[in-house]
């Protein structure tokens, strides 16, 4: 039986690509529904082609490596995680997408976007990211800066952009991969633009293939996670487990932690700490709710 991945739903169809790149439009089987199964753009497939002018069937979905539920997109290999100078960047939503790319084994990477506006934002992710395995790319989608090192980066791999509505995703996307998508005009008003994408669509285009997702700002961390994880999906801190007084050590406040004290003697940045502690309160709370 051929095998595919959905590039793209609408309604209850979906459009299948095989290996060769050929495409097929199939319709889910009754029992997904039964099963509380409902196929997203990026799963892998086995289907029975249509006959003619007749729509195929979805026969089988085969596992995810990784999962995202808003937007839903499965099998996302690397996450871009877009920031820029303006609209202002926020550093807890990337916080956020980055604990959820090690926590599914996600390749993270971090774009410092719009890179014509000043190079401040990527010297500070470098500083700031150094030790968290996410590499940093400086990119301008008006310029051209730094588009092949990225597309270097992404060749091969599944990729997603994330990241706050305006960053300018869309129109990266295009110079990527030289596909023409509508872009929205940044709302001078409030500085933080408009949610123009709607669609989930798995792209290819200068051999790459992208999934053009909106909504990712969104993005709550998917499913509950004890208060003890969270600090597992911080590299530089693994280092110092095991090593703070108390044992397990989360890392907040607690006396004698070392963390914290590699934060005061500048080894691991104040700002990475701040940040996983403003996760870990919200972890913490959520945990705390769990039966609710
Ligand atoms: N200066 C500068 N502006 C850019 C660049 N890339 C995009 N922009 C502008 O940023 C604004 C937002 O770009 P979009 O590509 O629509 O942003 P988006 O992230 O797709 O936004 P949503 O679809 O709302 O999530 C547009 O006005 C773009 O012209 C760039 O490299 N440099
Ligand atoms: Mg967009
Ligand atoms: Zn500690």
């Amino acid at each position: 039986m051929p095998e595919g991945i959905l590039i793209r739903g609408i309604g209850s169809f979906y459009t299948a690509q095989d290996a060769d790149g050929a495409e097929f439009i199939l319709r889910a089987k009754k029992k997904f529904r039964h099963q509380g199964q409902t196929p997203i753009v990026g799963d892998r497939v086995r289907f029975t082609p249509g006959m003619g002018e007749e729509e195929g069937w979805i026969e089988e979905l085969l596992p995810r490596r990784s999962v995202f539920v808003r937007p839903p997109v499965a099998n996302v290999e690397t996450l871009l995680i877009v920031l820029c100078p303006e609209p202002e960047p926020d550093f807890l939503l990337a916080e956020r997408l980055l604990v959820e790319c090690r926590r599914q084994g996600i390749r993270s990477v971090l774009v410092a976007a719009k890179s014509d506006l000043g190079d401040g934002l990527a010297e500070r992710l470098r500083r700031e990211y150094a030790l968290a395995e996410a590499p940093v790319y400086a990119v301008s989608a008006r310029t051209g800066e730094g588009l092949d090192a990225l597309r270097e980066a992404m060749r091969g791999s599944l990729c997603c952009l994330a990241g706050q509505s305006g960053v300018g995703k869309s129109t990266l996307l295009t110079a990527l991969t030289g596909i023409d998508l509508e872009t929205g005009e940044i709302s001078r008003k409030i500085a933080r633009g408009k949610n123009t994408t709607r669609r989930a669509e798995l792209l290819s285009g200068n051999g790459l293939r992208v999934f053009d997702t909106a909504g990712f700002s969104l993005l709550a961390l998917t499913g509950r996670m004890e208060p003890e994880q969270l600090r597992l999906y911080y590299p530089e801190f693994l280092e110092h487990e095991g090593t703070c007084r108390f044992d397990p050590c989360l890392h907040d406040r607690e006396p004698g932690c070392s963390v914290t004290a590699a934060v005061r003697e500048g080894l691991i940045p104040a700002a990475r700490q701040a940040r996983y502690r403003q996760l870990l309160a919200e972890v913490r709370e959520a945990w705390d709710r769990r039966y609710d």
